[in-house]
């Protein structure tokens, strides 16, 4: 009997365009130049001269009709707005947390729980830092301290869980530093600069138990903390039957507190918040709030723009829009595995991140392999991608060297629901093409640095 041919059955995002805008293609001569103005630094680049925007994913996203139908029914009054109720009820539901504050984006959240709960002096102990929290924990007198389970800065290292918490080096800062001085260890889920890794349930339920003993608070960054949920559910034994919805609140019932970069997992363009389920740090943070950012109950955000991340918290728990996106980026990493480039395993939740090391293996991290490797990405093809290397960690604030991390990553960050499958075929072939011309490749020179957050502003010239 002839053998039944297997079909193989393919899944579609859960959504047609309705809105499109035109994007240009350049010249190679026209973005050597434009690459060259813009000191070899993607953050530099005119928007208008890009062609496939990876710089990231936050607030780059494609909201929906009904995000957009809610932006018609923002109340802007000053003081008490209806769109503001209507989001702490979708926090409340669910986050899990009773207490809301709303803020303008990310690090103004960090900023404010890091004044808050740092005094000058403590130890903040997290799953790998990342740039803005880091910086607004040292800002506020603290040391951040990395607490991740090794495997995470292995690139090739294809552990399911890279963003765990590896409790030997939690409990030995513990012992070495005092509980009194670690105001509250910080976990993100995913891991954004260790490649879009997750933690496990099992994991975060071992650190609030050990944080619980010390009497140690315990806050999350739930920034893309849906990726995280959606890893749980593929990965974790007992919770392939749960949704992303029952997962994330369970995830939310381990922290006292957390803060959110809307700009992610709520697909809104602009927008942030702290949740907690403390009475006193919310209104210590809902008194600074009004000195940096605006009222309690806008925190620098217009009404519609809370009314659209109400409506993003609703949305970012389906699960076909979760694995649409997560199946993006699996897809782009099938593809270049096909070609052979070198990549963080396994692929992270929004983003392929290039193992700059491994890639161009003949420039010292001293001439910024990742930087120029993003440089050259986008002269080939106009594919705009970031550093996420030695630029992007610093300097250490005590010796003023150079940090060298051991990840030296180029990120290629997918935004919600704006992308074919079409332009990352486009994406991926670029990069084999580089790949193909790696050895002619030389590094960079750093030719201005400013004081903070260096990677966005910095400077640099060919060698
Ligand atoms: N993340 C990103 O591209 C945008 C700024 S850094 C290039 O990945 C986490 C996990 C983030 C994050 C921003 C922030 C700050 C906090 N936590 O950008 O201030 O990924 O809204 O959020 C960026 P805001």
């Amino acid at each position: 009997m002839a053998k039944k041919k297997v079909i193989r059955r393919s899944w579609a995002e859960p959504f047609k365009i309705k809105v499109v805008e035109p994007i240009r293609m350049t010249t190679r001569e026209y973005r050597e130049k434009a690459m060259k103005k813009a000191g070899y630094n993607t953050f530099l680049l005119k928007s208008e001269d890009v062609y496939i925007d990876l710089l990231t994913d936050s607030g780059t996203n494609a909201m929906s009709d009904y995000q957009w139908a809610g932006m018609m029914i923002g109340d802007e009054a000053y003081a008490g707005s209806k769109n503001f109720y209507y989001l702490w009820d979708n926090v409340k539901k669910y986050y899990g947390m009773p207490y809301f504050v709303p803020t303008h984006q990310g690090r103004a959240a960090e900023h404010l729980i890091s004044k808050i709960l740092i005094k000058p002096g403590d130890y903040i102990p997290g799953n790998m830092y990342f740039t803005t929290t880091k910086l607004h924990q040292e800002l506020a007198g603290g040391t951040f301290v990395d607490v991740i389970i090794d495997e995470a800065h292995d690139p090739a290292n294809a552990h399911p869980f890279k963003g765990n918490v590896d409790l030997n080096k939690l409990e030995n800062l513990i012992k070495k530093v005092g509980a009194k001085k670690i105001p509250y260890v910080s976990m993100a889920g995913p891991v954004n600069m260790a490649g879009g890794q997750p933690f496990s349930m099992a994991n975060l339920k071992a650190v609030r138990e050990l944080t619980k003993k010390h009497g140690i608070k315990l806050w999350f960054d739930a920034t893309r903390a849906c990726e995280n949920a959606y890893f749980i559910k593929e990965r974790e034994k007992g919770y392939k039957k749960k949704t992303i919805a029952a997962i994330l609140k369970e995830m939310c019932s381990y922290f006292d507190g957390l803060w959110v970069s809307a700009k992610k997992d709520l697909m809104v363009n602009i927008g942030g918040f702290i949740a907690t389920r403390s009475k006193k740090v919310f209104e210590a943070a809902r008194n600074l709030v009004v000195v940096y950012e605006g009222l309690h109950t806008y925190g620098g955000l217009a009404g519609r723009d809370m009314e659209a991340m109400a409506r993003g918290i609703e949305e970012m728990v389906l699960y076909d829009n979760i694995k649409a996106r997560v199946g993006q980026v699996e897809y782009a990493g099938r593809r270049l595995t096909e070609f052979g480039v070198p990549f963080v395993q396994p692929v992270g939740g929004h983003a392929i991140f290039l193992d700059a090391k491994a890639f161009l293996p003949h420039i010292p991290q001293n001439e910024f392999p990742a930087q120029t490797l993003a440089a050259e990405i986008y002269i080939d093809s106009g594919v705009r991608s970031m550093e996420r290397g030695v630029v992007s960690a610093g300097r250490d604030p005590k010796t003023g060297d150079h940090h060298y991390p051991k990840l030296e990553l180029v990120r290629l960050t997918l935004p919600r629901r704006v992308y074919t499958q079409a332009h990352i075929d486009v994406t991926v072939e670029s990069i084999a093409s580089v790949y193909e011309e790696r050895k002619k490749i030389k590094g960079l020179k750093m030719v201005y640095e400013p004081k903070y957050l260096r990677f966005f502003q910095a400077r640099f010239e060919r060698l």
